[in-house]
């Protein structure tokens, strides 16, 4: 009798599977410096030193390719988040807050400054959806430069963010990141449980842990990860996992045979394990910094079997900044994006991914208008969204150039139409997309797609040969 009680009430009372909504905001580089009398060829600034000799242009109100996100792009695009869904489930806010100039122009003061202009911005906006904040590498002073661990930024944003903190779990989520940046929530209502990493103490130019030899896991993050995903499986929850950072390679960086890519070796390696170990309770993963929309595969072992068997996938989310990269000429700009994920509440897979964007050239000239950009199932012709699909889109877009021309397109948010990405180019995206390990990323790039001509060469050189045996 118990038991069916049990049973009973289990039923009755267990969450109703729904579809769910969150936003995907990030990068929204806020200058403060930002004017249309400025410079375009200066960040867009009044007097900027040093100054550049030639002017480029005039800055429009709502922002310039060349220059990063002046508070009019902000306000825009937190307001069109309300406009087109004003009651999600929870908001994803991994980070990069400030603008991408030098650091004489911050101190610690000035960078929790603009965070809290965003915070505010935010939070007026959308006063009763829970937030799930992390801060990105260009939120620290001196940028890049986070500590493992505690920090007076990072106590200063954590009581910023208290409210939100708090809402989340008790002060658990509070102290959690409060020392180290990081830390688990379940989302109310849900399966859903979403693990927000630091992973500015991974990055490559952050001396804290980059000069130290012997930091195989800073502030026990991994160990931290491994721990909990381990408990969250145990509890049967789905988990997202989020960051600012992601690892493996830039896919808009040819100038390197050995490509470009953030997380030092050591932590992309530990990364890429992590996901193997955890991949059954990881639903799907959340990351940022790149401003331009793309995708990561992980797979289950090293594939020495020449086997692929894609288990986890990473959605990197565009920026709200516009900002041309200085990093190469072919890194390039991007249109402002916001995102928009439906997922099953049980489940927590993902149903839809729905980008809207801003076109800039038309924002300045008429009037600011976020629109439509894509669904993802629709815009690819995917039957789900999961590894298995994402894997098998990008070996179609290897062999349909159509289908990677609107994957191009969609990468800088539409700013870009494909006709200037080469088979090279191509080739990069794809290895990027499905190589996160360094070693394997290289390999997949130096393949040639003379390979199959070779083979078949090779063959016929062979078949000569024995026939002269013969
Ligand atoms: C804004 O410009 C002023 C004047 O050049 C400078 O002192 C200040 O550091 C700048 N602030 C930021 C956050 O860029
Ligand atoms: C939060 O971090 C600050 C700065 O590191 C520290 O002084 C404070 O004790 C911490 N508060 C809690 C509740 O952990
Ligand atoms: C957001 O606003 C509410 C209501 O004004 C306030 O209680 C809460 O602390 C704020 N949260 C943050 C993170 O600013
Ligand atoms: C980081 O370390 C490098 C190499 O020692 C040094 O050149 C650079 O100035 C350091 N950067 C910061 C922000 O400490
Ligand atoms: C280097 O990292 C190790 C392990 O995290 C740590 O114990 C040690 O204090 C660090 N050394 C320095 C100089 O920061
Ligand atoms: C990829 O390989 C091509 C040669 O096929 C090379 O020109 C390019 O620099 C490489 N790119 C990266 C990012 O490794
Ligand atoms: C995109 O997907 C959303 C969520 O499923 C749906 O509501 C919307 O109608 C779709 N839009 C288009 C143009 O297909
Ligand atoms: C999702 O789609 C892939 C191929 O696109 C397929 O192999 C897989 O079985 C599908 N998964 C579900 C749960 O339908
Ligand atoms: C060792 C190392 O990677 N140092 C880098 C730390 O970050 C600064 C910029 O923030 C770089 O200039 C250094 O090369
Ligand atoms: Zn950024
Ligand atoms: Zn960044």
């Amino acid at each position: 009798m118990k038991a069916v009680l049990a049973v009973f009430t289990a039923l009755i009372c267990s969450n109703e599977a729904r579809i769910g909504t969150f936003w995907h905001v990030t990068d929204f580089h806020l200058d403060v410096n930002y004017t249309t009398e400025g410079d375009t060829a200066s960040m867009c600034w009044k007097n900027k030193s040093p100054a550049r000799n030639n002017r480029n242009g005039r800055p429009g109100v709502y922002g310039d390719y060349l220059c990063d996100a002046p508070i009019q792009l902000v306000l825009s695009a937190v307001d069109a988040m309300r406009k087109i869904h004003s009651n999600p489930d929870f908001i994803m806010w991994t980070g990069d807050d400030t603008a991408h100039v030098e650091d004489k122009y911050f101190s610690t003061a000035t960078v929790v400054e603009i965070v809290k202009t965003l915070t505010d911005t935010l939070n007026g906006t959308f006063p009763n959806i829970p937030f799930l904040p992390v801060l990105g590498n260009h939120d620290y002073y001196p940028k890049n430069q986070l500590p493992p661990g505690k920090s007076s930024l990072q106590g200063q944003v954590a009581e910023l963010w208290k409210g939100w903190l708090d809402r989340l779990d008790a002060d658990k989520a509070f102290k959690s990141f409060n020392s180290s940046g990081r830390y688990v929530a379940d989302i109310k209502g849900t399966k859903v449980s979403v693990m927000a990493l630091n992973t500015l103490i991974w990055y490559k130019s952050n001396n804290s842990t980059a000069l130290n030899k012997t930091s195989d896991d800073p502030d026990h993050q991994f160990a931290w990860a491994d721990e909990q995903l381990t408990a969250l499986a145990k509890n049967g929850r789905k988990v997202y996992l989020m960051g600012h950072i992601p690892p493996g390679n830039f896919e808009r960086y040819q100038q390197k045979t050995e490509g470009f890519h953030w997380y030092q070796e050591r932590y992309n390696q530990r990364f890429i394990k992590l996901i193997q170990d955890h991949y059954e309770v990881i639903e799907a993963q959340f990351f940022a910094h790149h401003h331009t929309d793309s995708f990561r595969l992980f797979f289950k072992d090293d594939r020495r079997d020449g086997k692929a068997q894609a288990i986890s996938y990473q959605l990197l989310a565009p920026g709200v900044t516009p900002w041309k990269s200085t990093l190469s000429e072919e890194t390039g700009a991007n249109n402002p994006g916001i995102r928009l994920v439906s997922y099953d509440t049980e489940t927590g897979k993902l149903t839809e991914v729905t980008t809207y964007y801003l076109d800039l050239r038309d924002a300045n000239e008429n009037e600011p208008e976020w629109k439509f950009e894509y669904n993802f199932t629709t815009y690819y012709g995917l039957k789900n969204i999961s590894a298995l699909s994402l894997f098998d889109l990008n070996n179609r877009m290897t062999n349909d150039r159509k289908l990677f021309d609107r994957y191009y397109v969609a990468n800088t948010v539409k700013y870009e139409d494909a006709s200037a990405c080469t088979p090279s180019c191509q080739k990069l995206h794809r290895c990027s997309i499905a190589e996160v390990d360094y070693t394997r990323f290289r390999a997949c790039n130096a393949t040639s797609k003379l390979v199959p001509w070779s083979l078949f060469l090779f063959l016929i050189v062979g078949s000569q040969c024995l026939r002269s045996l013969l």
